[in-house]
């Protein structure tokens, strides 16, 4: 098969040969024709036909697995995103691209209402966006893509222009969406937390009325097995909640969902620790920020960590305590290189335990709890392995000095990526693809991963552990 067929095609199950990996050549050829052929001109959609405009965490992916193709295209794919922060601090989860046909993705820019809804919190004149976020990873991505080039970064004055916009969006997340009051951010959408159809979200989206089905179109049938997506109910329910948002003005965050959860934070904590990294270079200090990243980790383990599950959970601010999903979310703050070291060890083997079972039956984590009820491992969310997810995981093994599995994760990552076609998503045992394929963040962070071969293990107390490597190009000054 030529590669550009590979790219479209989806595997059949058992199709995939996980003992025989991609040559690094031909991954890394190919991870780039995809990140070139989503590319726009100035930002990379996540997918052509899914996922036609600009998203948020996907672009951060993306700069972080771009950098290594084109600093520049890099540093393009953030200014872009950040052009349309809007004036309260809030970066939106999407910028729709006006070219594109309002039908060609749900909810469309008609149904958000950026502009006029938005006007009371500073949303931007000249480009529509949504009215929700989604996790923060750019500040993070911002250090990743300075220091692939740090002499281009200087000339173009990339920290300096990016550093007041990341730092209002962490003062937004910081103070306007401390709803529990201790100090985490909390999300108010589902689609805010990333892993839009987590069965984490099941009992606090059962109290939302759903909108009724005959009022809204989805887009993502058209080009998605139904078998692999959300649910018309959960669609519903996501529509409800988007629109009583945007009804109040995208100002009043008193709706009937806020959940504290540890992934959307702990990314929030790693970008802080990023932003630290900035300011240093910019010739400010770093400390009051890390000192503020040490404490906020300190607080997600007292808010959100179980220890009988060993895992972190999410807090259901709306129907009071934490809830007793287990996501991959709860395996992401592994990241942190604050972290008590015992609970690091039990993330770890919570990681390998029965209910992820990552290096005896599943291949790549999984996106929910093997055991649990509602496991699916094809259904969005709710069981299938992705694969940002899985760069977060192995960055956190790094981070702890996991490097065994740490390296079992990358190559799986790579293999997968490659033999899947890029795919949005996979079975976590077969590996077949499913949703979208040429999928950019998959790409991107395969990209990433071929990239940064063996740094050096270890966690560093005031850096980002395993983001704070010296095989990032290095200064170059
Ligand atoms: C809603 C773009 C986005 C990702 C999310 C993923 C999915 C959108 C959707 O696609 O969400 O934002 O329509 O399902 O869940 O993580 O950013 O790739």
């Amino acid at each position: 098969m030529d590669r550009s067929a590979q790219l479209t095609a989806r595997p059949a199950p058992g199709e995939i040969a996980y003992d025989q990996p991609p040559s690094a050549t031909s991954a890394h050829v190919a991870a780039a024709r995809v990140l070139a052929a989503n590319w726009t001109g100035s930002s990379t959609v996540p997918s052509r036909s899914l996922y036609p405009h600009q998203w948020s965490w996907d672009s951060a992916f993306i700069a972080i697995g771009l950098r290594h193709i084109s600093p520049l295209r890099a540093q393009t794919e953030l200014e872009t995103l950040l052009t349309a922060q809007w004036a309260d601090g809030r970066v939106p989860h999407i910028v729709f691209n006006p070219s594109v046909p309002l039908d060609a993705y749900f909810p469309s820019p008609d149904f958000w209402r950026s502009v006029t809804a938005g006007r009371g919190a500073g949303a931007p004149r000249t480009v529509q966006t949504s009215g929700i976020v989604q996790p923060p990873v750019h500040a993070l991505a911002a250090w990743l893509v300075h220091r692939a080039d740090p002499v281009l970064s200087r000339a173009r004055g990339f920290l300096a222009r990016l550093h007041p916009r990341l730092a209002a969006w962490h003062r937004y997340l910081l103070h306007r969406r401390d709803l529990g009051g201790a100090g985490l951010a909390s999300v108010v959408h589902p689609w805010e937390q990333g892993m839009d159809n987590s069965p984490c979200w099941d009992a606090p989206l059962a109290r939302i009325t759903p909108a009724p089905a005959r009022s809204f179109r989805r887009a993502d049938l058209d080009h998605g097995a139904p078998g692999d997506r959300p649910t018309d109910l959960d669609y519903g329910r996501y529509v409800r909640l988007a629109a009583d948002y945007r009804d109040r003005g995208y100002t009043r965050e008193d709706g009937e969902f806020a959940v504290e959860d540890p992934s959307f934070n702990a990314l929030l904590i790693a970008s802080e620790y990023a932003l630290a990294r900035i300011a240093g270079e910019l010739g400010a200090t770093g400390t009051a920020r890390r000192a503020r990243a040490e404490r906020l980790t300190a607080t997600l383990v007292e808010r959100l960590w179980d220890p009988r599950a060993g895992m972190f959970l999410c807090r259901d601010l709306r129907g009071g305590g934490l809830l007793t999903e287990r996501g991959v979310g709860g395996l992401v703050p592994l990241l942190l290189p604050g972290l008590p070291r015992e609970v690091a060890a039990a993330l770890v083997r919570t990681l390998r335990g029965p209910h992820f079972s990552f290096g005896d039956r599943t291949r790549l984590v999984p996106s929910y709890d093997l055991l649990g009820e509602a496991f699916d491992p094809h259904r969005y969310w709710r069981g299938p392995a992705w694969f940002n997810t899985g760069w977060l995981v192995e960055r956190g093994l790094r981070t702890h000095g996991e490097t065994a599995a740490a390296d079992a994760l990358r190559a799986a990552v790579v293999r997968l990526a490659d033999a899947s076609g890029f795919a949005e998503y996979v079975d976590p045992f077969t590996g077949e693809a499913c949703g979208a394929t040429g999928f950019s963040w998959t790409a991107a962070l395969a990209l990433d991963l071929l990239a940064t071969d063996h740094p050096e293990p270890g966690v560093s107390p005031t850096g980002t552990g395993a983001f704070d490597r010296s095989d990032e190009g290095g200064d170059r000054r």
